[in-house]
């Protein structure tokens, strides 16, 4: 067997919770061929290939067609859920629908009201809880009532307070029989994001990066174009369409000149976030001259970008050899004028682009001191950003990782070796003293793409 079969072969042996590597294009399931089918069945072959795979269907085959419609609206519903469902009456899927985009209808108001025959008497798979409030549309368990539905398979319960439980007890009182917990896990994995987000007002923070076998993002020089094959990044392209946000510290615009969008056809750019507590951006940078056109967040803090203005302006720096104490102090005030002045410059130019600054307090860790994460994430998560692809540098990712904040894990990892002690490595920082102590991953997913792997997985204990 040659190495890149061995490599291939690996992503096989994962559990069906693993549902990463289904969203993979080269291992689509009859389920999702199915779907594929389903709105476009025009010819009598097709219908055929409908009926005998809809044949013997269980629940939880449903639900999976239910959970691949909703992956449909990846990267357009947010902040709310990605929600699928299916309507089956007498053995065949009557009608199907998705939540296409936020503010839209509700997966299950969509189905029911695009079904073609009467759906009375028919069973309805959702992956999410049905809503039962009134919100920019009217709560879906009115609909499956009026509708006359006889059975709701749930995938999992909505943590929304506004529905909780609630949907499927509105459900059962009106003599519906409603089971819940179909494919459980895999629902609430699809939809991490809101669940997280729901439950904690704070963005799902999820840390990508990418370095060579021996753990390097960089060469000692810096280079780092391209550490991954183009599958690699074809892939980092889909995860910025599906995260809200994406995160960068200074270093990577200063070393790079990243423009942080989104080159998947069809896809959506995410909100930039920039920390730079000095405001050192320069304004020639591709941040900024597309900023706007794709929404940008700088994050700053004040005095760090007054003192470092101060200190790399040597001439208007008090001179101190200067011996006379007026002139000294008259210098002193003209270098605080001129550090302002470029200080407000800065801000203005910035703001002129369309760039949103957002003042941050700074957080001591050890001897230096940097941006204060968790009060960024929290004035992020009240601008509805649910959640942020960080594609940081060493430092910034080390930041969020000590702090708690980071909720995922994607590495890849290209099978190249650039040694070296000065390379950059992915995550910098003090680091853990002891092995045992060490933040653990769980529910791993493996994904091979090209010659690079892809391991991705949840902190335990964020
Ligand atoms: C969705 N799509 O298919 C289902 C949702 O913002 P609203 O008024 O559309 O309501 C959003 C809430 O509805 C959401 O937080 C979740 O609790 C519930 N279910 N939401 O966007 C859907 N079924
Ligand atoms: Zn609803």
């Amino acid at each position: 067997m040659t190495t890149e079969n061995h490599i291939q072969q690996l992503p096989q042996t994962h559990t069906n919770t693993e549902n990463h590597i289904q969203q993979l294009p080269q291992t689509h399931t009859n389920t999702e061929n199915l779907i594929q089918q389903l709105p476009q069945a025009h010819t009598a072959a097709e219908s055929h290939i409908q009926q005998t795979a809809q044949n013997h269907m269980t629940p939880q085959d449903y639900m999976r067609l239910a959970l691949q419609l909703a992956r449909k609206g990846e990267g357009r519903t947010s902040p709310n859920p990605m929600v699928g469902c299916v309507v089956v009456k007498d053995g065949k899927v009557i009608s199907t629908g998705y939540h296409e985009f936020y503010g839209g209808f509700h997966a299950e108001r969509n189905a029911l009201l695009r079904c073609p025959a009467d759906p009375a008497g028919a069973d309805l798979y959702v992956n999410l809880e049905p809503c039962c409030h009134q919100g920019k549309t009217p709560p879906c368990t009115d609909i499956i009532i009026e509708k006359k539905i006889r059975r709701v398979y749930v995938g999992c319960l909505d943590s929304n307070p506004k529905v909780a439980g609630k949907g499927i007890q509105i459900l059962r009182s009106h003599g519906i029989s409603v089971e819940t917990g179909i494919l459980e896990e895999e629902c609430r994995t699809l939809n991490e994001v809101f669940f997280h987000f729901m439950e904690h007002r704070m963005p799902f923070l999820a840390m990508k990066y990418a370095m060579t076998l021996d753990g390097k993002i960089a060469s000692e020089t810096g280079d780092s174009k391209w550490v991954t094959g183009e599958e690699s990044r074809a892939y980092v392209q889909r995860l910025r369409n599906r995260y809200r946000g994406i995160m960068a510290g200074i270093g990577t615009v200063l070393a790079d000149d990243p423009l942080l969008s989104c080159r998947m056809e069809g896809g959506r750019n995410p909100v930039r976030i920039i920390c730079d507590s000095r405001l050192r951006i320069p304004l020639d940078s591709q941040i900024v001259k597309t900023a706007p056109y794709q929404e940008t967040i700088l994050a700053y803090h004040r005095q760090e970008a007054l003192d470092w203005r101060r200190q790399s302006n040597p001439t208007a720096s008090p001179d101190a050899s200067l011996t006379d104490t007026a002139l000294a102090s008259e210098s002193q005030c003209s270098t605080e004028k001129a550090s302002l002045a470029s200080f407000h410059a800065a801000q203005k130019a910035l703001a002129a682009q369309g760039i949103t600054l957002l003042e941050v307090p700074l957080q001591r860790q050890g001897d230096s001191a940097q941006l204060d994460l968790r009060f960024l994430l929290q004035a992020l998560a009240e601008r509805h950003i649910d959640s942020i692809l960080l594609e940081g540098g060493g430092i910034l990712n080390a930041s969020a990782l000590t702090s708690h904040l980071v909720q995922r894990v994607y590495a890849f990892i290209a099978p190249k070796l650039i040694a070296g002690s000065a390379a950059k490595s992915p995550i910098e920082g003090a680091g853990i003293p002891k092995m045992s102590d060490a933040l653990k991953l769980g529910q791993i997913e493996t994904s091979v793409f090209g010659k690079d792997f892809c391991i991705s997985g949840r902190l335990c204990d964020n």
